[in-house]
C-alpha cells in the first residue's frame, strides 16, 4: 500500500525522533533511589537466532504496554532486556558455516538489537545482559559452587537420553515422540556420569507453593503440579520364589493386591542378572535400551515383556505364584522400578496380559453393582472390593489402609509417597556453554575450583573436527594441578544446560555489574518480578527450575523471596494462512497473491492451494517478516495491530487487512490532531454534546485503566478507539474535543507511544507523554447511569421502572414496592418471593 499520504506522516522520522528523546533524557533507566512503588516488568529473554519474529514483537509489545502504563501510574519500572546466549544453535552453525560461536552469538545479538530499537520499546539498556559473558557465568559458576557446597548439586551415573546427531545428553523434556528436539534424531538410552540438581529437595515447597501463584494461569500450575506428580500408595515386597531374593514394587493401588497377575521390572533392574543368559534376553534388552525414557512415547508405545522363567510369591497366598516380566513400559528411575501387574484395574496390565494370555482376576467393582465385563476392558474406578479375602467388602479407600496395615505387620510393606519429579540433570558435552567450575583430582575426587580462581572461561582455540565435545579433545584446557594438593588433574568438560542461565537472570537484571552473583539489597527491592511474560512451551521446564533456584538460593540468604514471578501471562501463538505451489512446496507469503478470493503465485502466475492457518513457523514459510513490516509501516502500526485484535493470552491471526486498518487508523488520529492545533476556539459551536462526550471521556479512563491493569489491551484499545469516533461529532466545543483527544493521547500512549508523543507536541504541551502522569477521572460522571428494568407481578409486565445501573435487590425491591399502581395491588398480599434479575427484570409473586 501507499504510506505516503498528503498528511505527510512520516512513521520513520516521527518513530526516531521520539526514540533518541528518550534515550538522551535516560527516561527509562531505573533505579533505587526513587521513593516511589516498585514494578518489575520483565519478558522471557530471547535467544539470539539472529532474527526477530513477530511472536517475540507480541511478547516485547505486552510487556511494553505494561512497563509505560506503570510508569505513567508514577511506579517506579524495571524493564529489562537481555539475552539468552548460550546454546547449541552456535555451535550447529559453527560447524556448518565455520564461524565460531562466539563470533555468531554476538553477530546475532547485534542484529536482533537492531531490529528491536526500531519499536521503541522503553528497556533500560544499562542493564542489558548476555549469559555468554564471564561477567554473567562467573557469577552462575560461584552459585554452582554454593549448591554444590549445601549438598544441592551433585554427580552421579544415570541412564541418559542420548541424541546420536547432536551428541549430547537431553533432558526428558527436550525428547518429543522419541525424537531430539533440535535435531529430530530418534533419542538412545546411555549410562553416563552426570551433574544434577537436586530439585526433589524442594518438592513440597515446589508442590504447595503453587497454590500461592493465584495470579498465573491454572493450566500453568497444572502442568506444573502434574510434573511433580505426588502420589499416595505403597511399597511391598515380594520374595523370588527358590532364592533368598526379594523385589519392591510401588503402587498406588495396593487394595488391588489380590487382583496380580504377574510382576513387571524394567530392562536395567538388579534382578535382571539373575536370569539365565540368551541371545532372546539380550535382544529384547538392547531393544528396551533404544526406546526413549520420555514417558508420552512409553504410553504410545506397544507394550512388550520377556518371560524370565523366574516367580515370586503372592505376599498374602504362598500357593500363588506370580511370574516375573521384564517390561518396556516399567522405568528404573520411576519409583523402584518394578510393579505387580493387575489387569483387571489398569490399562496397560490389561493390554499386558491379553498379550501373554495372563489371568484378568476382578477384585474391585462398582459401588452401585453395575455390571462391568472385565475379558473386555478393565474397570479403574474406585468402588468395593471382591475376590481379595479379608478385604472384601471394603470401599477402595478403607481397603488401602486395611491392607496398609496388615503388610506392616508382616514387615513387608509400609505406605509411600511417590514423585515424579527427579533431579535436574545438568550436564550437557557441548563446547558452548557455562564450564561446570569442577576439577577431577586422582586424589582428592572432586574439587570445586576456588572462588577466587573463578571464572573458568571458555577455550576460544577450538575446534570443530571431531565428533563429541571439542573442550574434551582440547589440547590443553582440561590438564589443570589440583588445587588442594597440586596433582595433576583433569578439568570437568560437561558444559551446563542453558536453562540453568535462565533459573536466575531476573535476579541478576536487579544488578548486572554487581561483584557478587546477586546484590541482596537491590534484590530486596525490585524482586519477585510483578509481571512475567512469555510462552506457554515454558510452562514446566524454564518456570519449574527458576522456581527452584529461587528457593534454593533463599537458603543462602542471596534473597528472602519465596517465589521469583508474582503475575505471569502466557501469550497466545500468532498464526498465519499457509500457502503451497502445484508441486506441493510451501511458498512465503509475499510470493502470493491474492485476486478476487483466489490465490496466485506471483512468480508464475499458477493458482495455488491455501492450507490451514497455522502457528508462524519457517519450517512452512508462513512468515512475515518484522524488519519489513517495520520499515512499511512503522512501529506503531504493528504494536497496534498486535495488540488489538486478541486478548494477550489467545492466538492472533495476522491479516494484511488488520495493519493496514491500524495504519489508516494512526493516520486519522494524526489528521484530527492537525486539524485540532491549527483550530481556533469557535464561541458559536453547538454545544448539545459535551456532557454526553464529557462523560464517555471519564468513563473511558476509568474502564482503560482496569483494563490495562487485567492485561485487556484488545478492550482497551477498542474503548479508546470508540472514544476516538466520537470526536467526528460535529455538535461538540472546540474546549472538550481538545480535552478528550488530550485523554485519548494518554490513554494511547502505551501502546503507540511515537505518534502520541508526536500529537502531544503538536498540541503545544513541553513536557513528554513519557513524563506525564496517567489522567485521572471524574467519578461523578460514572454513577449516574440509569437502566429501564421491567416489573411483573406473578409473571406477567405490569410496569417499568428506572433504577441506577447495577442496582441491589433491596433497593429497586423498595422502589418498586412504593410504586402506586403497584402498591395497591400488592398491598395485602401475601408475598412468596420475589426473583430479580439484576439490570433486567423484577417479578414479585404473591398467593
Ligand atoms: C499396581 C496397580 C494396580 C497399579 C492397579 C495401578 C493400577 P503413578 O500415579 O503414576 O505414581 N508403576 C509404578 N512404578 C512404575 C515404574 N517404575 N514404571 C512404570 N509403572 C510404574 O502410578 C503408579 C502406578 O504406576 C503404580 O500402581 C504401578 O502400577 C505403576 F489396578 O501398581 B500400580
Ligand atoms: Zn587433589
Amino acid at each position: 500500500m501507499n504510506t505516503n499520504s498528503a498528511t505527510n506522516y512520516q512513521h520513520s522520522i516521527i518513530e526516531k525522533k521520539w526514540q533518541d528523546y528518550w534515550t538522551n533524557k535516560e527516561l527509562f533507566k531505573a533505579d533505587e533511589s526513587l521513593n516511589k512503588p516498585k514494578y518489575y516488568i520483565l519478558e522471557m529473554f530471547p535467544y539470539p537466532s539472529g532474527r526477530i519474529h513477530m511472536g517475540h514483537l507480541r511478547n516485547y509489545a505486552l510487556g511494553d504496554v505494561a512497563a509505560r502504563f506503570k510508569r505513567a501510574e508514577g511506579y517506579n519500572v524495571l524493564h529489562p532486556m537481555g539475552w539468552d546466549a548460550f546454546g547449541l544453535p552456535a555451535e550447529n552453525a559453527a560447524i556448518q558455516n565455520k564461524i565460531h560461536p562466539a563470533t555468531w552469538t554476538l553477530q546475532n545479538i547485534q542484529a536482533m538489537k537492531d531490529q528491536l530499537k526500531p519499536l521503541g520499546f522503553s528497556y533500560d539498556w544499562d542493564r542489558e545482559i548476555a549469559t555468554c559473558f564471564p561477567n554473567y557465568y562467573k557469577h552462575e559458576q560461584e552459585l554452582f559452587i554454593d549448591l554444590y557446597n549445601a549438598g544441592l548439586a551433585y554427580q552421579k551415573e544415570s541412564t541418559v537420553n542420548w541424541d546420536p546427531v547432536d551428541c549430547t545428553v537431553l533432558a526428558n523434556e527436550q525428547v518429543i515422540d522419541g525424537k531430539g528436539w533440535r535435531s529430530g534424531a530418534h533419542v538412545e538410552r546411555k549410562y553416563l556420569k552426570q551433574w544434577f540438581f537436586k530439585i526433589t529437595a524442594f518438592k513440597d515447597e515446589l508442590l504447595e507453593d503453587l497454590k500461592k501463584l493465584i495470579h498465573w494461569p491454572e493450566n500453568v500450575r497444572i502442568m506444573q503440579n502434574n510434573w511433580i506428580g505426588k502420589s499416595n500408595g505403597a511399597k511391598i515386597l515380594f520374595s523370588i520364589s527358590g532364592t533368598d531374593e526379594t523385589i519392591e514394587v510401588f503402587t498406588t493401588r495396593p487394595d488391588t493386591i489380590y487382583g496380580a497377575a504377574f510382576i513387571a521390572i524394567a530392562y536395567n533392574h538388579p534382578v535382571v542378572k539373575m536370569i539365565n543368559p540368551s541371545s532372546q534376553l539380550n535382544s529384547f534388552l538392547e531393544d528396551c535400551k533404544k526406546s526413549s525414557l520420555a514417558e508420552e512415547n512409553i504410553e504410545k508405545n506397544e507394550k512388550k515383556g520377556f518371560n524370565t522363567g523366574l516367580y515370586v510369591l503372592h505376599p498374602l497366598d504362598r500357593n500363588v505364584l506370580l511370574p516375573i516380566y521384564i517390561a518396556n513400559f516399567v522405568l528404573m528411575d520411576y519409583a523402584t522400578g518394578a510393579i505387580f501387574g493387575c489387569p483387571a484395574h489398569d490399562k496397560r496390565d490389561f493390554e499386558f496380559a491379553k498379550k501373554y494370555s495372563l489371568p484378568i482376576k476382578q477384585v474391585v467393582k462398582a459401588i452401585d453393582n453395575r455390571q462391568h465385563n472385565i475379558e473386555l476392558e478393565p474397570y479403574l474406578g474406585d468402588g468395593v472390593l471382591i475376590n481379595s479375602e479379608f478385604l472384601n467388602n471394603l470401599t477402595t479407600k478403607e481397603a488401602k489402609e486395611v491392607i496398609i496395615k496388615q503388610l506392616e505387620v508382616m514387615k513387608i510393606g509400609k505406605e509411600q509417597i511417590n514423585y515424579r519429579l527427579k533431579d535436574w540433570g545438568v550436564s550437557r558435552q557441548r563446547y558452548w556453554g557455562c564450564p561446570i567450575p569442577i576439577i577431577h583430582c586422582p586424589k582428592c575426587s572432586i574439587v570445586p575450583v576456588p572462588k577466587d580462581q573463578l571464572p573458568v572461561i571458555l577455550p576460544e582455540d577450538i575446534t570443530f573436527d571431531q565428533q563429541g565435545n571439542p573442550l574434551d579433545y582440547h589440547p590443553t584446557w582440561k590438564y589443570v594441578k589440583c588445587p588442594n594438593c597440586f596433582s595433576d588433574s583433569i578439568r570437568e568438560t560437561d558444559t551446563f544446560d542453558t536453562f540453568v542461565e535462565s533459573s536466575w537472570y531476573f535476579a541478576r537484571f536487579c544488578s548486572p555489574n554487581a561483584a557478587e552473583p546477586i546484590d541482596k539489597e537491590k534484590c530486596a527491592y525490585w524482586l519477585p518480578v510483578d509481571q512475567y511474560i512469555g510462552g506457554i512451551e515454558h510452562a514446566v521446564m524454564h518456570l519449574l527450575y527458576a522456581r527452584f533456584f529461587t528457593k534454593a538460593l533463599a537458603r543462602f540468604n542471596y534473597f528472602n523471596i519465596v517465589e521469583p514471578f508474582n503475575a505471569l501471562l502466557t501469550q497466545g501463538m500468532i498464526n498465519h494462512e499457509t500457502y503451497k505451489d502445484t508441486n506441493g512446496n510451501w511458498l512465503y507469503p509475499d510470493e502470493v497473491k491474492k485476486y478476487k478470493s483466489k490465490f496466485y503465485q506471483i512468480s508464475t502466475g499458477a493458482e495455488i492451494s491455501v492450507g490451514r492457518i497455522e502457528k508462524m513457523s519457517k519450517s512452512k514459510k508462513n512468515v512475515i517478516d518484522a524488519s519489513n513490516i517495520i520499515s512499511t509501516y512503522g512501529a506503531d502500526t504493528i504494536r497496534l495491530f498486535l495488540l488489538s485484535d486478541s486478548p494477550p493470552d489467545r492466538d492472533l491471526e495476522w491479516s494484511d487487512d488488520g495493519i493496514d486498518a491500524a495504519y489508516r487508523f494512526i493516520l486519522r488520529l494524526y489528521n484530527i490532531v492537525n486539524e485540532i492545533s491549527v483550530t481556533q476556539e469557535n464561541k458559536n459551536q453547538n454545544i448539545n454534546n459535551d456532557l454526553s462526550i464529557e462523560k464517555l471521556m471519564h468513563r473511558t479512563i476509568y474502564s482503560v485503566t482496569d483494563d490495562l491493569k487485567q492485561f485487556h489491551f484488545n478492550k482497551a484499545i477498542a474503548r479508546i478507539r470508540e472514544l476516538t469516533n466520537t470526536l467526528s461529532n460535529r455538535d461538540i466545543s472546540y474546549k472538550i474535543k481538545k480535552q478528550t483527544i488530550i485523554t485519548i493521547l494518554q490513554l494511547f500512549n502505551p501502546i503507540i507511544p511515537h505518534i502520541t508523543e508526536e500529537c502531544w507536541q503538536m498540541l503545544g504541551f513541553t513536557k513528554s507523554l513519557a513524563e506525564s502522569a496517567w489522567p485521572s477521572y471524574n467519578a461523578k460522571f460514572l454513577t449516574d447511569d440509569t437502566i429501564t428494568i421491567a416489573v411483573q407481578l406473578n409473571g406477567k409486565i405490569k410496569t417499568t421502572v428506572d433504577i441506577c445501573l447495577d442496582s441491589s435487590q433491596s433497593i429497586v425491591e423498595d422502589k418498586v414496592r412504593n410504586l402506586a399502581n403497584i402498591k395497591n395491588i400488592i398491598n395485602n398480599k401475601v408475598i412468596k418471593k420475589i426473583i430479580f434479575v439484576p439490570n433486567k427484570i423484577i417479578n414479585i409473586v404473591y398467593e
